[in-house]
């Protein structure tokens, strides 16, 4: 086999030789980019960039990551495998849109399963190990979780009876939101958080199925009247990296990457709670209603969650289900 060098195939023998000196020899500076789906004001861009910093800090700037926000550099779906094949280093997802790679991903979209913080915590600790295999079978490495405020339903009108959702379009951000839009009678279409506002615009949906951050991040009192808390689930995000660009690091600088995710965990776990009531106070603020489901509602939910659980056992394996039990010896 030949070779023909091009100047692109010397430049990368260079870097390779400078990456592999550097090794060996002192910290070698590294520039990486992340990539996340949500905008600025999202608490969770606000936490990721915190992140980046305390690295930069504790680095004295030999880790240097720059956020890219609001699917600026790549769009939500193509974050992961970009990652995977390490164009970008770093990434951050809304984890349940994995779900096509394992029922593990579905985890935190099932109703009833994890309905409090302390308990979407429990879910997170027990799922991690599970999760982090996962991306290891791809080349990744997760570094941190956060999860988003419950999820909950916005109409135009007051939902007070289930058979308002015979026909209602409703925008949703995962699988499980769809199939629990489809089992209440409603026609789900899945809608990137950012064309929330294009979506209510050009007539594409009637409702939607969010949290309360997003509700106000997305100015939802626009396009909707009425916020029905139904606490559905409590989804997260999800922040890893390419593995060969975390094995390019020295040790050092490994190890201050991951106190910095363990630190963003923390603040970002505590930033949802404050985002829970401050923009459930915002969205009362712009003229909002904001209730909780009556006993019609709540056991239409109920009924089409346990439909969703059930079918979600039945695609389990027993990786899954392990986990599950896992979660369940955790829960305070
Ligand atoms: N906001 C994101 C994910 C979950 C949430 O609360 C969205 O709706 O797309």
């Amino acid at each position: 086999m030949t070779f023909k060098r091009t100047p692109l195939a010397i430049a990368t023998t260079l870097a390779t030789a400078a990456a592999l000196f550097g090794a060996a020899g002192a910290a070698q500076a590294a520039d990486w980019n992340l990539a996340t789906p949500y905008g600025d004001a999202s608490f969770h861009t606000v936490n990721t960039k915190q992140f980046a910093d305390d690295v930069r800090e504790a680095t004295n700037g030999e880790l240097d990551i720059t956020v890219h926000s609001g699917g600026s550099l790549i769009s939500h779906g193509e974050i992961k495998p970009s990652v995977r094949r390490g164009t970008v280093q770093a990434g951050e997802v809304f984890l349940s849109v994995l779900s096509n790679d394992s029922p593990v991903f579905e985890l935190d979209t099932l109703p009833g399963l994890a309905g409090s913080y302390d308990d979407a915590y429990a879910l997170w600790q027990a799922s991690k190990p599970v999760i982090t295999e996962l991306f290891a079978e791809q080349g990744m490495l997760p570094l941190y979780a956060v999860a988003w405020p419950a999820q909950g339903i916005y109409t135009d009108f007051e939902l007070n009876d289930p058979s308002q959702f015979k026909g209602l379009r409703v925008r949703a951000p995962n699988i499980n939101t769809q199939r629990l839009t489809e089992n209440l009678g409603g026609l789900p279409t899945e809608t990137e958080e950012s064309d929330i506002p294009t979506a209510f615009s050009t007539g594409r949906v009637d409702a939607m199925i969010t949290s309360v951050s997003t509700g106000e991040a997305m100015a939802a009192w626009e396009y909707v009247s009425n916020y029905n808390d139904a606490n559905l689930w409590i989804p997260k995000n999800i922040i890893f990296v390419n593995q060969r660009a975390f094995d390019g690091l020295d040790e050092e600088t490994q190890q201050a990457l991951l106190d910095a995710a363990a630190k963003a965990e923390e603040r970002g776990w505590e930033a949802s709670k404050a985002d829970a009531k401050a923009s459930t106070e915002a969205l009362e603020a712009n003229g909002m209603n904001v209730t909780t489901p009556n006993d019609a509602v709540a056991e239409a939910l109920q009924t089409a969650g346990n439909a969703l659980y059930e079918d979600w056992q039945s695609r389990a394996d027993d990786r899954a289900k392990a986990l599950i039990e896992d979660y369940r010896a955790r829960q305070q």
